[in-house]
């Protein structure tokens, strides 16, 4: 391992003496495959030969952060030091005007992931390791069951059990809509981005607040309270409507209510905490610890979201961690099959180690995608393991990341039943 060098850097660029770099960044390459769904990858390489990768995907908008990255991002790495993983995070960030938001924010975790899988590789430890090492056995993940009727959501559930998860999440198709988020044809797999021009679903809140309360309860009374039962709301509902819906469901002694309102509209969360008991979770689409400050701190959630690849890498998604748990708010990593096995193995050697993890989101890859992503990280009585490979934990399979091509896929809109828009 090559020493710290503590001599001023020759060709420090005007500004102050530099140190020399340590393990300097020789390459960035902005990998974009579809192995089953699109996935954006940065791998980074040092000098010595040590290779990082970084998760860089935001779903159906994947083409702008590989074009933020390749543009505006790897030009500056090169030469800079991959040890020093918050001054870059500094960098990217307070160096950049234009801060925050979904492709800068995602931009930036993909150049924090693959910093620490290099710190990993270049200690010989697993990435979890130098985050403090373990503070659980295992992480809990929840499975997606879903059904297009109440029926066929049982059946799902039942699968679900029997494949030894302890928590289950579970959707269920609007009778009158042909389609809802979070129920697909292939069970175990769900890409809600289908087609190059967004396809058009149909809403009805009226429909869905009837159907909800029936569908959950439903699956308490076969399978009883032995297991983590959790809803995703995906963004629909007004902070009355949610307030309502929440309350209907304190009899299914819900793990959570995810995303109950569109992730802008915080102040509806006062609202819905006056009203229910029902543990509410949100943050997908939320990408600094700015946007979840007064969620957290007003203690209006219970469960934050975030993730590793959309909220800045692992460096700011420790921070969002640390400062809800000032709070007794938990995390509950979003997961879903757009976040790739590098972000999925990020997320978990976070969740290993803090303090303060709930739960983790796990909606299996396809074959293709694991193929891709070989990786350490395992599933056995419903939770993951890490792994104890260095760094990360994942690779990538160059040759056959080729064969899949990109293609365009966008996520779907939402219309209401006169025609007009609503959130997806
Ligand atoms: O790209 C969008 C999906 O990641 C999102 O719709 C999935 O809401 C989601 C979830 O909870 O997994
Ligand atoms: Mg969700």
């Amino acid at each position: 391992m090559p020493e710290a060098g503590g001599a001023p850097s020759p060709e420090a660029p005007g500004g102050p003496p530099r140190i020399e770099a340590v393990e300097p960044i020789e390459r960035a390459e902005v990998i974009v495959c579809s192995p089953g769904r699109n996935f954006v990858t940065l791998r980074l390489t040092t000098r010595s030969g040590i290779t990082g990768l970084g998760d860089a995907t935001l779903n159906g908008r994947e083409l702008a952060v590989a074009a933020y990255l390749r543009d505006h991002v790897a030009p500056t790495l090169i030469g800079r030091d991959a040890t020093r993983i918050e001054d870059t995070w500094q960098y990217l960030y307070r160096g950049g005007y234009w801060r925050r938001g979904p492709v800068t924010m995602t931009a930036i975790a993909a150049v924090d992931t693959a910093l620490w899988d290099i710190l990993g590789k270049r200690a010989g430890l697993p990435v979890h390791e130098l985050l403090g090492g373990r503070s659980r056995d295992g992480v809990t993940v929840y499975g997606h069951a879903n059904g297009e009727d109440v029926a066929e959501l049982l059946d799902q559930v039942a699968t679900y059990l029997e494949r030894g998860y302890r928590a289950v999440r579970a959707q269920v198709g609007v009778p009158g809509l042909r389609s809802t988020y979070g129920v697909s044809r292939d069970k175990l797999f769900y890409e809600p981005a289908d087609a190059a021009i967004p396809t058009e679903n149909l809403w009805s809140t009226e429909r869905y607040l009837r159907a909800i309360p029936a569908a959950l309860g439903a699956v308490r009374e076969r399978f009883g309270f032995e297991f983590a039962l959790l809803h995703d709301v995906h963004h629909r509902l007004s902070p009355i409507e949610a307030a309502r819906l929440g309350r209907s469901l304190e009899a299914c002694d819900l793990f959570w209510m995810e995303d109950p309102v569109p992730a802008e509209l915080q102040e509806g969360y006062r609202l819905i905490r006056q009203h229910t008991t029902t543990p509410i979770a949100t943050g997908e689409v939320l990408t600094s610890i700015w946007d979840c400050r007064t969620l957290i701190e007003e203690q209006l959630i219970d469960y934050i979201r975030t993730s590793v690849v959309h909220a800045g890498g692992i460096t700011h998604q420790r921070r969002i961690a640390a400062f809800a748990d000032t709070y007794r708010v938990r995390t509950g990593s979003h997961g879903a099959t757009d976040l790739s096995p590098v972000c999925l193995a990020a997320a978990l050697h976070l969740d290993i180690a803090i303090p303060n993890f709930g739960i983790q989101e796990y909606m299996r890859h396809s074959e293709e995608t694991d193929a891709v992503f070989p990786h350490s990280y395992r599933f056995a009585d419903g939770m993951l393991q890490p792994g104890a490979d260095p760094g990360l934990g994942v690779t990538i399979d160059d040759g056959l990341a080729a064969r899949f091509p990109y293609r365009p896929a966008s996520l779907p809109v939402n219309r209401r039943l006169d025609g007009s828009m609503h959130d997806w």
